[in-house]
């Protein structure tokens, strides 16, 4: 049976009324988190309903100061969708470009939820595939490159929008799984379901998959493992813990967007950080692996930043949907481990096959503790006098038919 497309829109805020943005010359500097739930205007959210708004508010200044704006959905955007690969095509600005992931199939009878994983390390895709979910192999270099400099992006990203695009290469990354998400909606759902999608990777592409869930609100569960620096960790950083730096982390790739280069000195200027980030997240399913052996990971404020967004998600009435979890034995990074498999397991069951509803997990390591009292000035509201969250309305027109290792 064909499962309805549109679930959900790429961003329920799209409507909101564009917020005015403060110039970068203009921010406060501010060494607590920012507020996630004070808006633009200086005023607090008070119910549910506002945080679309207050979200789109938060979305737009990551992208201006942070990882480059994410295009709207472009022109075109046509591919297949079979039992071994999905095709993409695209066109937007007159230019065009396409790529392609393999597709491994669990056993079983689809149509099939899948998880996207980066970069083909460091995820249990056995796991993924064991718990009745599909994997769609996805090449991040394929749509943004690394090795090329700022000056002169490459991939299937910057072919339409411009070796100069001051889009980092995590939002780039982003597109193109957005682009995977358009194609599986218009393939009506019959290998693979549209509107279960989740997303993963390690290290480097840990970072791509926290960004990729963050900005599309079709994307059901978001599992960053070990994202380092420019991934979960705050970009204000736990003082001492050795993580790897913002400048170094900015200049070994063009991960982030060129915009962030003012703020590598001076993080406590940025008006989001990646508490609000992991909040994006919210409601949906939030699951953050990491590694609390290797301090250059930033493990202690990569919890800093869960617990920040476990107040949205509890604020929103979701706390049970975010599991942070660093209590592992081994300390290879990116090692296979038993410890998540179990929870990756219900994360898939609850968030794409609606199987299950086991409650989320904050398991921090004892070697990388954050805590979050030092880091807020503020409280989270009661979010009450609120309205159920939007509902998507279902398309008022079909759908268009189809035409058809880490570096370090
Ligand atoms: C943790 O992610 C990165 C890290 O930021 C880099 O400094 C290092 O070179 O590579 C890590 C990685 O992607 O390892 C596979």
């Amino acid at each position: 049976m064909a499962v309805p497309a549109f679930a959900a829109p790429e961003n329920e805020g799209s409507a909101c009324a564009a917020p005015t943005l403060p110039d970068a010359g203009s921010l406060p500097t501010n060494a607590k988190l920012p507020d996630p739930f004070r808006k633009l205007d200086g005023t607090r959210i008070t119910t549910r309903a506002e945080w679309t708004c207050r979200r789109n508010e938060i979305k737009r200044l990551a992208e201006k100061f942070v990882y480059g704006e994410k295009p709207a959905r472009p022109q075109s955007v046509t591919g297949t969708v079979s039992s071994t690969s999905i095709t993409v095509n695209v066109t937007d600005q007159g230019r065009s470009s396409s790529f392609s992931a393999r597709v491994e199939l669990p056993s079983g009878t689809g149509p099939f939820p899948a998880v996207v994983v980066l970069g083909g390390f460091g995820a249990d895709t056995a796991a993924i595939k064991a718990a009745g979910a599909a994997v769609i192999n996805y090449d991040p270099y394929a749509v943004g490159k690394e090795g090329t400099g700022r000056s002169n992006k490459q991939g299937a990203f910057y072919s339409i929008y411009g070796a100069t695009s001051p889009t980092g290469l995590l939002m780039a990354w982003s597109w193109g799984v957005s682009r995977i998400i358009d194609v599986l909606e218009q393939s009506g759902g019959s290998v693979l379901r549209a509107d279960a999608t989740g997303v993963t990777g390690c290290s480097r592409f840990g970072k791509g998959a926290f960004v990729i869930g963050a900005f599309d609100q079709r994307i059901t569960l978001t599992m960053p493992i070990e994202s380092g620096t420019a991934g979960a960790p705050i970009f204000r950083g736990v003082p001492g813990e050795g993580a790897q730096s913002l400048s170094s982390a900015y200049g070994e790739q063009p991960w982030l967007g060129d915009a962030f280069g003012t703020f590598t000195g001076s993080p406590n200027r940025l008006p989001v950080d990646t508490h609000q980030i992991a909040a994006m997240v919210a409601p949906r399913g939030l699951f953050i692996m990491d590694n609390p052996h290797i301090a250059n990971l930033g493990p202690r404020s990569a919890s800093v930043a869960a617990l920040g967004a476990a107040e949205v998600y509890r604020a929103l009435g979701a706390g049970d949907n975010i599991s942070y979890w660093s209590d592992v034995s081994d300390g290879t990074h990116c090692a296979d481990r038993a410890e998540w498999r179990t929870p990756l397991q219900q994360n898939i069951r609850k968030f794409l096959l609606k199987t299950g509803n086991d409650p989320g997990a904050i398991r921090i390591s004892s070697r990388a503790q954050g805590r979050l009292a030092d880091w807020v000035d503020w409280t989270t509201p009661a979010l009450d006098g609120s309205t159920p969250p939007p509902t998507t309305p279902p398309p008022t027109t079909p759908p268009p038919t189809a035409g058809g290792a880490c570096a370090a």
